[in-house]
């Protein structure tokens, strides 16, 4: 298996050092379907004058793409000094949250190109757009991460997009405290782990060889962890393990569940093989996410030169993914937050924390998990025990490639 995710580099691959230009040819032979066409058939037919509007964006996107093959890193003004063109990252469910705040703080800067991967085309537009966020730095590609087709076909969409890939940040989650029943992706996962780990699994094993062939001075891939199940220090700047502690635990067992493809018929539809329970679903998921990128660290850091790294944002007590909770939850949870346990942050404050993790050129220590104290400064934190195990990364991995059929 290790032999088969070797094989996502090509073996004439070359790591671009530091500072040194290398523009690399990005493959732009795949399929007749144009990019419009693909991304149409998201759109319904009513909605006729946000499709001019996606057209015109569109249209944008093919002029940029040109721009953007320039080397990363060139000669500038007559006094020598070398400029870094912008940056392009790929930030997934970047239609609200955290993901729509680290675009926008990305994007003010000027420095970097948001390639904001969602699942409602609309929803985002309207988004970026009452975000304030200037039309030349983002675009918006079509990915559902609950379809392993839909990743790949995004896949395909970027490469012919001819942006190159500086830093992906898989962000999108969904979050089913209240569910009874477990409903299923496109390829019958359980939903919580097949969106938040399955679908960016896949999506990040096919994008690495992307981020292998950037020229940028500092690739990265983020991807977003929780406190869940872990030991963090929040309040009183002691260690504590309260938050992670609040039933249901994350427990990914010995991932019979997950083995058989949890799909809730012959095999249970969580990972440890018990009964489903959507809070906990979640939880095992950012366990999956934060075991992913430790073995993505182990395995390709020293080859490839990027950085990986997850990291708590803080507790963003007012995002959507407390929208199926129950209404007196959503009441109370910003104030509990806010007042009792201080770990609440807002949207704006937790966008700019994750935009330090995509671009401050200090972060760049890979296989970190990333948290910030109450003065907003970042520290490397510890992770728990079952997310910092590296049998149970290799473990995940393994029955992860098989499950999205890379193995
Ligand atoms: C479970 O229910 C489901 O059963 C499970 O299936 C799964 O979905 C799970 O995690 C998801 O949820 C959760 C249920 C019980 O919670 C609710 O949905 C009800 C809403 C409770 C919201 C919690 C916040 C309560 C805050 C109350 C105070 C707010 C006022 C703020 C105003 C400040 C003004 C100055 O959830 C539980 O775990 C039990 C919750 C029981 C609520 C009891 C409230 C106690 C609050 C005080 C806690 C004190 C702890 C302080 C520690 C702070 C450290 C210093
Ligand atoms: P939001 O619900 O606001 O954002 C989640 C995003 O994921 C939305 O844009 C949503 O799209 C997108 N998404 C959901 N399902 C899919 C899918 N199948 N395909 C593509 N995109 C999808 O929540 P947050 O901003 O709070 O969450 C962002 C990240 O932060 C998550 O990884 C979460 O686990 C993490 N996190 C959040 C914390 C918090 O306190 N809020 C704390 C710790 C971590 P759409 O807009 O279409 O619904
Ligand atoms: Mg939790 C140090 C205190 C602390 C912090 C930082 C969080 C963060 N929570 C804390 C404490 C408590 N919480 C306590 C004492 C309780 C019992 C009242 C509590 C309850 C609670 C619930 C019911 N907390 C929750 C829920 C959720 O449904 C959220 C969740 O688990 O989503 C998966 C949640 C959260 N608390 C947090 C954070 C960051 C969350 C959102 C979690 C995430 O995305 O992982």
């Amino acid at each position: 298996m290790a032999l088969q995710a070797a094989s996502l580099v090509p073996a004439s691959f070359s790591i671009p050092k530091e500072g040194k230009s290398s523009a690399s040819l990005r493959d732009t032979t795949l399929f007749g379907l144009s990019f419009s066409d693909t991304v149409k058939s998201d759109l319904t037919s009513s909605a006729l004058r946000s499709k001019r509007e996606f057209h015109k964006k569109f249209g944008a996107v093919r002029a940029q793409t040109v721009a953007t093959e320039a080397p990363a890193v060139k000669a500038g003004a007559p006094g020598g000094k070398k400029t870094l063109r912008k940056g392009s990252v790929v930030i997934t469910g970047a239609s609200s949250g955290l993901g729509l705040a680290t675009a926008k703080a990305l994007a003010e800067t000027g420095k970097w190109h948001v390639i904001m991967a969602c699942r409602d085309f609309l929803k985002a537009e309207r988004a970026a757009k009452s975000a304030g966020i200037a039309k030349e730095n983002y675009s918006i590609m079509h990915l559902d991460l609950a379809s392993l087709d839909s990743v790949r076909q995004f896949v395909d969409n970027f490469r012919r997009s001819e942006r190159p890939l500086d830093v992906l940040v898989c962000n999108a989650a969904v979050y089913l405290p209240t569910a009874k029943e477990p409903t299923y992706t496109a390829e019958g996962f359980e939903l919580s782990v097949g969106t938040n780990h399955l679908g960016h699994f896949l999506l990040s094993r096919l994008l690495l060889d992307d981020l292998n062939k950037s020229d940028y001075p500092s690739k990265r891939m983020i991807i977003v962890g929780s406190i869940t199940g872990l030991l963090i220090k929040i309040c009183f700047g002691n260690t504590n393990t309260l938050a992670g502690n609040v039933p249901p635990k994350a427990n990914l067992g010995d991932m019979r569940g997950l083995a058989g493809g949890l799909n809730g018929l012959n095999t249970s539809s969580m990972i440890d093989g018990g009964d489903f329970d959507g809070a906990k679903a979640y939880k095992d998921s950012k366990v999956c996410n934060m075991l992913t990128m430790q073995e993505f660290h182990r395995r390709y850091h020293e080859e490839t030169g990027i950085t990986f790294a997850s990291l708590y944002p803080g507790c963003i007590a007012t995002t959507g993914l407390f929208r199926e909770h129950i209404p007196l939850f959503r009441l109370l949870f910003p104030p509990f937050q806010k007042f009792i346990t201080k770990g609440f942050v807002s949207e704006d404050e937790a966008g700019k924390r994750l935009a330090q993790v995509v671009s401050d050129p200090s972060l760049t220590k890979s296989g970190v998990y990333w948290s910030w104290n109450k003065d907003s400064a970042s520290f490397e934190n510890q992770l728990s025990q079952e997310a910092s195990d590296a049998d149970k990364a290799r473990k995940v991995w393994e029955i992860s490639e098989k499950l999205v059929g890379l193995a």
